[in-house]
């Protein structure tokens, strides 16, 4: 029984869902907030590579908007920071269709505030584990 979960688990953990990348603009191409330079390629999720079971808020947007980026995901502001995710991806004018090119780079997160721990709803800190995400450590 604790192979099949461990097994369960890892599997979970490999799979960061590329193809919800270009389902995003700039899904590619988001910056890693704890690591400038860097790309974060999991965006729904609190792993920068990697699925994890707890999505970020963008994430839980996403699920809701059925994997489709629409005006009012775009229009949304799944963190909280005060950017819209549209703002923070690269498409401040919700004009962005699956393959096209963004009108802007991405500049930040759409699930995890900009800057770190500025917003009081979200308890994310880099490196958490599990819940730790979520309810913070
Ligand atoms: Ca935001």
């Amino acid at each position: 029984m604790n192979k099949l979960i461990i097994f369960s688990i890892c599997i979970a953990v490999v799979m960061a869902h590329p193809e919800y990348q270009q389902q995003i603009p700039n899904g590619a191409a988001v910056p890693d907030p704890c690591n400038p330079g860097s790309i974060w390629l999991a965006v729904g999720h609190y792993k920068p590579t990697q699925h994890t079971q707890q999505k970020n808020p963008f994430g839980q947007d996403f699920i809701a908007s059925g994997h489709v980026w629409t005006t009012s995901l775009c229009q949304a502001d799944s963190d909280g920071d005060g950017a819209t995710n549209g703002e923070e991806l690269g498409d401040p004018n919700c004009v962005w269709t699956v393959g096209a090119t963004p009108e802007q780079n991405a500049t930040g997160h759409p699930g995890i505030c900009n800057p770190l721990g500025s917003c009081s709803m979200e308890k994310f800190t880099c490196g958490c584990e599990g819940f730790a995400c979520v309810f913070g450590k």
